[in-house]
């Protein structure tokens, strides 16, 4: 057993910590109110090598593991959970799932952009009526011989209209179910493809979340990924993956409350004292400072668990299970530590607290994680 850090880890970690502060706190408030993209915050992300950290240099990405990943994705998530969602998606599902299933074709022509930012990338898995039950795909690729024939609408697609290329789920064989399905990257600007309007959302306002209309749209055929039916297997062990990234998310969005709430404590007085010295306050603190110490031990313990090849879709869904629900708790209590302050924008913590709602819900939502969880533990 070794808890430290390496060097490099904490190298990486700053990094993360002052391009958070520097790059994304200024704006913050103003792109979550009027749903601004982060556009300029995402290029700069690109050159610094945050879009595609786990990537062989070969490709264009930092060739660094998974635990340099979860330390980055927490520190940018304290600060704007929209920008790490955008950096989540594009590394774990988009770059992990080329690199690992793609041909070398595939990478070369779309993972070289995708790990240096030129162009990021979008998954796309859920549908109007398919999102935990995702077996149940109704986007249809029939094979047409040299290419695939996409109809079908997806949902909540993160980096809807910003993506470039995106990795769509859809039903090639409907009698084989879910083994019938396939993984296809398809290009914006491809016949039929049609980009819906933007989602209104409760948080994450700076991503940019789209519903995704193919219509007769022509995907040739080395555009898919893996042998023929393998789109469901792909799409599970991607999200296997990504479910470190949205806990590290969740992680970050828990400790960037934390730590406000922390400072504002000291700060502020009532009853002539700081409200950090009141037992009621203190010991808010030390439940918060404790749930978040456990929810870094499982995400490193996830990641730990993917960089040395072990199975990592237990402690990954552990991880994600845990770090969500514990997320929603400590923004909730940032916010009542913040009292009447905590309720209007200026403090962050009531958007920390929104965006918190999300990481129970995508990428697989709590109730989904008990699922994997318990079939591990019980070993079905
Ligand atoms: N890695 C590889 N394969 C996996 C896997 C994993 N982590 N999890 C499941 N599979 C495979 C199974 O091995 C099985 O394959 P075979 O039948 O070929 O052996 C197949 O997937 C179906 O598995 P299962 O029968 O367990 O499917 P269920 O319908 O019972 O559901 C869950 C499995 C619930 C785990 C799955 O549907 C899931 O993760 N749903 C949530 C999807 C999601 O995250 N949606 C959010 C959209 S992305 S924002």
């Amino acid at each position: 057993m070794n808890f430290n850090l390496t060097e490099e880890h904490l190298m990486i970690r700053d990094a993360a910590r002052d391009f958070a502060r520097n790059e994304l706190l200024p704006g913050v408030i103003e792109r979550d109110e009027k749903q601004k993209f982060p556009t300029e915050q995402v290029k700069k992300m690109g050159e610094l090598g945050f879009l595609g950290m786990m990537v062989d240099p070969k490709y264009g990405g930092g060739g660094m593991d998974t635990i340099s990943y979860v330390l980055a994705i927490e520190e940018l998530s304290k600060i704007d959970a929209s920008a790490s969602v955008i950096m989540s998606v594009n590394n774990s599902l988009v770059c992990w799932g080329i690199e690992t299933f793609g041909t070398e074709a595939q990478k070369e022509k779309y993972l070289k952009r995708l790990a240096t930012g030129e162009i990021i990338g979008a998954f796309c898995l859920s549908e109007p009526e398919a999102g935990s039950d995702a077996t149940m795909q109704r986007t249809t690729a029939k094979d047409k011989g040299d290419y695939y024939l996409l109809n079908g609408t997806k949902n909540w697609i993160t980096n809807g209209n910003t993506a470039s290329v995106y990795l769509v789920i859809a039903q090639t064989h409907p009698e084989k179910k879910h083994r019938g399905i396939n993984a296809l990257i398809v290009e914006k600007g491809m016949d039929g493809f049609v980009v819906g309007p933007k989602e209104n959302k409760l948080g994450i306002r700076g991503s940019d979340t789209h519903s995704l209309q193919f219509n007769d749209v022509k995907v040739p055929k080395e555009n898919r990924i893996g042998e023929d039916g393998f789109g469901f297997t792909f799409a599970m062990k991607t999200l296997a993956g990504g479910r470190i990234g949205i806990a590290s998310q969740a992680l970050g969005i828990a400790s960037g409350a934390y730590e406000l709430a922390l400072k504002y404590s000291q700060q502020r007085k009532a009853f002539g004292r700081e409200i950090s010295k009141h037992q009621a306050i203190a010991f808010k603190l030390a439940d918060m400072a404790t749930e978040i110490e456990a929810a870094r031990f499982l995400c490193l313990k996830a990641a730990f668990d993917k960089d040395t090849k072990q199975d990592y879709s237990l402690s990954g869904a552990m991880a994600k299970l845990y770090a969500a629900e514990m997320a929603m708790r400590i923004t909730v209590e940032a916010v009542q530590i913040h009292g009447g302050y905590g309720y209007v924008k200026e403090y962050h913590v009531e958007r920390l607290m929104r965006d918190a709602k999300i990481t129970q819900i995508y990428e697989g939502t709590s109730e989904i994680q008990k699922i994997v969880i318990s079939r591990g533990v019980l070993g079905k």
